[in-house]
């Protein structure tokens, strides 16, 4: 995630000893261009650019110390992790588009609520993609976590049903449930996500208590598009961000809450069951930072 690389590389071009005694026009373009190639977008770099030129730093280790500031100072009210004891049973709904990592991240936030010591249930509401059913119960027999599937082809709002009602009798205090992915043409498929939501309010009218948008972080500033669209369409609670280990452009999250303002509840670094992480401004920071000074 050195997403400053390039800022580095830059400096190191223009200066020698990799140290510089004021802020110059080259070093203040390569440091927009550092931050526009990491998918910060274009207003909060301007903003970090003001900021810049307010602060001044007089060498790298300032420069730094003002970068890391700007995106913990932005970041942190957003690091929310998830509050999953507001509501008993507590249901998610994971929404997003195809391949961005909701069924992963059901499995894995699955198992971080049973080693909780919480009951757990998963719903297959993705009967559309051909495997994606398997999948879940792959993760619910390694995890050791029931899965909630309907008939071959069923319609999801009609597996969510059962699967909800079942959940209820149960007594589960967590009920994750996994959507197929979607993009904002595909008209059905994003009624079918209305209809959902409608089901799991005729059940519990309070219910989804947390409807997560689950982003892969390689795809960039398309994140801001999948946002609005589901934002749009059903409502969306919070953000997970995937894929953070396999991208250069973990900056995409400064321009998601500058646009958005929306909490994070967690980032996906890797495809194991403990590769989920709660967000925090500070390590995220850091690691951002770790090869800049
Ligand atoms: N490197 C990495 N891979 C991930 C992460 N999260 C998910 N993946 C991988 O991304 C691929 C897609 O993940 P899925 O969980 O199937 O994604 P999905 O959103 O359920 O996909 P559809 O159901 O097809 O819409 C899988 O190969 C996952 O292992 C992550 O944080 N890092
Ligand atoms: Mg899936």
């Amino acid at each position: 995630m050195a997403w400053l690389d390039t800022l580095k590389k830059g400096l190191k071009k223009t200066s020698a000893l990799f140290v510089f005694t004021q802020m110059d026009e080259q070093t203040r373009s390569d440091l927009e261009e550092a931050l526009i190639m990491a998918d910060v977008g274009s207003l909060t770099t301007d903003e970090i650019l003001t900021a810049l030129d307010e602060t001044n730093p007089k060498d790298l280790k300032q420069l730094n110390a003002f970068l890391k500031e700007q995106i913990i100072t932005r970041l942190k009210p957003v690091a929310h992790p998830l509050n999953v004891e507001t509501h008993h049973p507590f249901v998610l709904l994971m929404i997003g588009v195809n391949g961005a990592g909701k069924t992963t991240t059901i499995g894995k936030l699955a198992a971080t609520y049973k080693q909780q010591g919480k009951t757990v249930s998963l719903i297959a509401g993705d009967t559309f993609r051909a495997g994606a059913v398997e999948q879940l119960q792959t993760w619910g027999k390694r995890i050791g976590v029931s899965v909630f599937a309907g008939a071959p082809n069923a319609d999801p709002a009609s597996v969510v049903f059962d699967g909800l009602t079942q959940s209820l009798n149960a007594n589960t205090d967590i009920v994750l449930i996994d959507t197929a992915g979607r993009l904002h043409n595909q008209t059905n498929l994003m009624e079918e996500l209305k209809k959902i939501k409608s089901v799991i309010q005729k059940i519990i009218p309070t219910a989804p208590h947390a409807t997560c948008l689950v982003l892969d972080a390689t795809v960039g500033q398309n994140a801001l598009n999948q946002v609005e669209t589901f934002r749009q369409i059903i409502g969306v609670d919070g953000l997970i961000m995937t894929k953070l280990d396999g991208t250069a452009k973990g900056g995409i999250l400064l321009a998601l809450t500058q646009k958005f303002n929306l909490p994070i509840y967690a980032i996906g670094v890797g495809e194991q069951v403990d590769d989920l992480h709660a967000f925090t401004a500070e390590e995220y920071a850091d690691s951002l930072l770790k090869d800049f000074a």
